[in-house]
């Protein structure tokens, strides 16, 4: 194969992520393929969606690479030679690695027999690169190509640090697949997948849940009642209506009259609400839902909720002081309208002052003068900008972190309330470390540079042990109020931003909750603990009985760790 050979074979942001790690890897004896065999490790390179020149890069990287690196920091001691042998073949049958970018099952059998597929190890190219810069082939894992794959990739993986994290009783991580490097993993959905969720399943996180299912209309009516029960503090019949909401979400089916008893089979839709279902098809309405609708105490509770600090129980107790309308709270808060000079940014001083009753009055001050923003919601692309603008920021006080935009962004809604931004260091071994403060030194430079103007809350990783049963995890975070700086060709709007740190061990786990939706998550948490003895938050998956921890290395890993099929985010949309 003539490939062109490139100037330099890796990025400099390569050199970043990974220079720690050179330095620090176990000597691996006792490899097939690896230092002093002569047997070489054959790759085989599909050439189908790699750019010719990435597909150069990547054959100099094998045909280069029987080279000897003197890694004087070994444990052995200065002076250990280490040789890696790869060698580049044509043939897929011969091949002992198949290094591709292709990620999807149909894809790759358009290039490869399926049977042959399922005897090798096929990785992206970074499992080539990073191998390479390691000097021993890596535990294939974190490389996994095709997911259908994902086991055969680790049964025939010519690694030899593969048993690192098995045999620990702490799941340890290691280096990322490649997907998870990105902003955002974009992977389509895998009809296959989707198709063994089960909508009549009892727990959400078994179901697929789209954004707009086909019997919206019923669902926004029943999420009418629910609201009702969350304002009045009824909660377990909230939950009750939650439940029903999020099993119609996941049923594929237009509900009519003929299908109706098949409703009986779902679970979770009782008597009340399956009568309430049979009053909508017969009027297009459920008469409690519009009974609620044009109750006064209805309307000014569910408008005093919108308010960020103002939660159901609040605001039931301004209610019985009197006020009744926005516009009262302002006067009772004596807020001027679009106009907030609390300063909130006294937060990031103190040690753990986001939960005293000043603050969280201070931030009902701030959710209430800029309430006419904040309703607004934000569109995709806006989203995205803004969160490029964190991370070029963040990159500024901390180099070497990736993030995910979370929250309904990620469900593929195409408005949100707010932006959730899950940010992580990319070095497994001192990232946690690295991340431990840096909530606060992010919000710092984004006040400095003009983007962030207060902060609603802040906490930190302390309050683990002392405030679980109030809060939904430990994770550092600040729930913040952003603007772009002034600039006559844009808008001046006040957008919400929920910035998230996580230790890279507990990444996924924080991406998956962060998700959402509530239902999902709620389930999740449910599925762990009735079904498989395991606590999960998205600080963490924990097993009950010994406290072991986990730490997937990939979205799929939580899944998979959690006993689930993927769900893909988009599926995700388990409330109305
Ligand atoms: P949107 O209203 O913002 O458009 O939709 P959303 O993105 O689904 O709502 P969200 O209120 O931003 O919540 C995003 C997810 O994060 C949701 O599933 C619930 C979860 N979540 C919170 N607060 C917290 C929290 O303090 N900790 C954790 N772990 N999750 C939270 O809303
Ligand atoms: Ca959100
Ligand atoms: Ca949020």
């Amino acid at each position: 194969m003539p490939f062109k050979r490139p100037l330099s074979s890796h990025t400099s942001d390569d050199e970043s992520l990974f220079s720690h790690d050179q330095h620090s890897k176990r000597v691996c004896s006792g490899s097939p393929w690896n230092i002093g065999e002569e047997k070489p490790l054959l790759v085989y390179i599909l050439q189908a969606k790699i750019h010719p020149e990435t597909m150069s890069e990547l054959a100099a990287l094998v045909e280069n690479y029987t080279i000897e690196r003197v890694d004087s920091q070994r444990n052995q001691g200065p002076g250990v030679v280490s040789k890696l042998n790869l060698e580049l073949t044509g043939d897929v049958k011969k091949a002992n690695i198949i290094v591709t970018a292709i990620k999807m099952r149909q894809r790759l059998e358009r290039h490869i027999d399926w049977r042959i597929a399922k005897t090798k190890a096929i990785v992206t190219p970074s499992w080539l690169r990073d191998s390479v810069k390691s000097g021993q082939p890596l535990s294939c894992g974190n490389y996994v190509a095709v997911h259908n794959l994902e086991d055969e990739a680790l049964q025939h993986c010519p690694d030899t640090v593969q048993d690192i994290s098995s045999s620990s009783s702490i799941h340890l991580p290691s280096p990322e697949k490649e997907s998870s490097w990105q902003t955002e993993p974009d992977e389509p959905i895998d009809a296959t997948e989707a198709e063994s969720l089960s909508c009549n399943a009892k727990y959400s996180c078994l179901r697929p849940s789209p954004l707009v299912c086909p019997n919206q209309g019923l669902v926004k009516e029943i999420d009418i009642i629910r609201r009702s029960r969350h304002i009045e503090g009824e909660d377990r019949s909230m939950l009750s209506y939650s439940r029903a909401i999020s099993v119609i979400k996941a049923y594929p089916h237009v509900i009519t009259e003929h299908n109706l008893h098949d409703l009986h089979e779902l679970p979770f839709l009782g008597e009340k609400v399956l009568s309430m279902i049979e009053e909508f098809l017969k009027t297009g309405r459920i008469t409690e839902a519009q009974k609620f609708l044009a109750d006064p105490r209805f309307q000014s509770l569910s408008a005093f909720i919108t308010i960020h600090g103002i939660g159901p129980h609040s605001a039931r107790r301004l209610y019985d002081l009197g006020l009744r309308t926005l516009e009262e709270l302002e006067r009772y808060y004596e807020v001027i309208p679009g106009l907030s000079d609390e300063e909130t940014m006294s937060l990031l001083e103190a040690e753990s002052s986001a939960n005293t009753e000043a603050a969280v009055e201070k931030s009902i001050k701030i959710g209430l003068a800029l309430r006419h923003d904040l309703s607004q919601t934000i569109p995709c692309e806006e989203v995205e900008e803004i969160n490029r603008t964190v991370m070029r920021e963040l990159s500024h006080v901390q180099k070497g972190c990736k993030n995910v935009i979370a929250g309904g962004y990620r469900r593929g809604k195409p408005q949100s309330n707010d932006v959730d931004i899950v940010i992580t260091h990319t070095d497994w071994k001192i990232g946690s470390q690295k991340v431990k403060g840096l909530c606060r030194k992010l919000v710092q430079r984004l006040h400095e540079q003009g983007f962030v103007t207060h902060v609603m809350h802040l906490s930190g990783f302390h309050e683990h042990n002392v405030l679980r049963t109030r809060h939904w995890d430990s994770l550092e975070k600040a729930l913040t109020v952003f603007v772009w700086p002034h600039n006559p060709s844009r808008q001046r709007i006040y957008r919400r931003v929920d910035l998230i740190f996580a230790a890279p061990e507990v990444f996924w786990t924080a991406v998956v909750g962060w998700t959402g939706s509530t239902m999902f998550q709620r389930d999740l948490r449910l599925w762990a603990k009735q079904q498989k003895g395991m606590k999960f938050d998205s600080s963490g998956i924990s097993r009950r009985h010994d406290s072991r921890l986990y730490y997937p290395r990939t979205e799929r890993d939580v899944f998979k760790v959690l006993g689930l099929l993927y769900v893909h985010p988009t599926l995700r949309n388990a409330d109305a």
